[in-house]
């Protein structure tokens, strides 16, 4: 659990990145508890013509509470802009999502989308990218990929771990050395529907809320 500074910073990221969204956007709504503060600075903005996809179905109920309407993302073919957080980001700009378990879902969003921003708090930011890799697993099957993912390094259960999709989610543990390598070797399983290696062309902008109180922006790309 965040303390009060670390929610903070994830609190200005949110709202630097809630002034990014301007009327007439499709906008995809990432998952975890720093999105939980960009959802009420978004509804503060009051913009009446926002056409919004949400990742999980934590994000889409929390949203509608605050009167941001959410539709379902088979009528929309691309989006302007997501936001979604992280767990880590690398200096080369390789992120690891999925600490929520709905990285699948973040990712196509991320990708249908024009512009992603990344908010996160400071802590987010790491030296190299290392486990927990979270996965996505398709159930038929799971003995055998789990089988077959243990050949790359261990695999941990998350116990009860569903994703917003059904799927089976589980941390990948072993070592991630290069994130490029091992987003491939990991994609290369029939079994993983998908992994939480972000890679850094599908990243625009980075949001880092600082202990001060401000907001460090990091173009990417
Ligand atoms: C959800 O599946 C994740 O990808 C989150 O975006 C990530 O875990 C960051 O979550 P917090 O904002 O709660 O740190």
């Amino acid at each position: 659990v965040a303390g009060p500074n670390l929610d903070r910073e994830k609190k200005v990221a949110a709202e630097a990145a809630a002034d990014l969204v301007q009327d007439g956007m499709r906008v995809g709504l990432g998952t975890g508890s720093t999105v939980a503060h960009l959802l009420p600075a978004l509804a503060a903005r009051g913009l009446t013509d926002l056409r919004c996809v949400a990742t999980s179905v934590a994000t889409e109920d929390h949203a509608r509470e605050l009167g941001v309407a959410v539709e379902d993302f088979d009528k929309l073919d691309r989006l302007d802009i997501a936001i979604d957080g992280a767990d880590q980001i690398a200096p080369d700009r390789w992120l690891v999502k999925g600490g929520g378990g709905a990285h699948t879902r973040e990712k196509v969003a991320a990708a249908a989308a024009d512009r992603f921003v990344v908010i996160v708090s400071s802590d987010k930011l790491v030296e190299r990218i290392g486990p927990p890799v979270p996965l996505e697993l398709l159930r038929f099957g799971l003995r055998a990929t789990l089988r077959r993912l243990d050949e790359l390094g261990p695999v941990a259960p998350r116990p009860d771990a569903v994703s917003p999709d059904g799927n089976v989610i589980v941390d990948y543990r072993g070592p991630v050395g290069d994130p490029a390598a091992l987003a491939a070797a990991l994609a290369a399983e029939p079994g993983v529907v998908s992994h939480g290696l972000f890679p850094p062309e599908m990243v625009s902008e980075i949001l880092v809320g600082n202990p001060d109180g401000s907001v460090r922006r990091v173009a990417a790309g």
